[in-house]
């Protein structure tokens, strides 16, 4: 039987050494590991999210289409993560600089809730370096737990910053 194939986001930052080259680097592994990606957003920059840095991130958003179970799909990224050099890892909240981080958004319309693995991802609705490259390659994508666009995410964020 054909395995189902499902449109998954992955969200990409860094904020230590090349940033550009970083990002590059991680969408090359990544697309050799799940096959070419279907739709890149711009490498945004941003400030620091939730910790303090003197380093600025660079962040963006791609797409591909997988038949990986989710947890095939993470064993992937964690592992290019290593590869990318990554030696830290967020733990509860404190969150450190890193050469690389991806991050698990959407995996189709899934909900997945374990200890290991939180798909959507649970922070989404409230990061705007999430929400801006997102938007430019899936404004009507709906949020499968809130129900709500891309578009008004985004637009619910910017509103809460000024
Ligand atoms: N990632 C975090 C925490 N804070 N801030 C920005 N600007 N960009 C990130 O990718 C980011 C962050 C946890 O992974
Ligand atoms: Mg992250
Ligand atoms: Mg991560």
């Amino acid at each position: 039987m054909k395995k189902e194939s499902f449109h998954i986001y992955l969200g990409l930052g860094t904020n230590q050494g090349d940033k550009e080259k970083n990002l590059k680097r991680a969408i090359e592994l990544l697309s050799l590991a799940l096959g070419k990606y279907t739709l890149l957003s711009s490498f945004i920059e941003t400030e620091p999210w939730g910790f303090e840095s003197q380093n600025s991130f660079l962040n963006c958003v791609v797409t591909f289409t997988t038949t990986l179970t989710p947890f095939e799909l993470l064993e992937k990224t964690e592992k290019i993560e290593r590869e990318l050099g990554r030696v830290t890892k967020s733990q509860n909240g404190t969150y450190h600089d890193r050469i690389i981080d991806i991050d698990i958004l959407f995996y189709g319309e899934k909900i997945i809730q374990t200890k290991r693995l939180t798909i959507p991802h649970p922070l989404i609705q409230e990061r705007d370096f999430v929400l801006n490259p997102l938007f430019e390659i899936a404004p009507q994508l709906i949020h499968p737990i809130v129900g709500k666009t891309i578009a008004e995410l985004k637009e619910e964020v910017n509103k809460k910053q000024l």
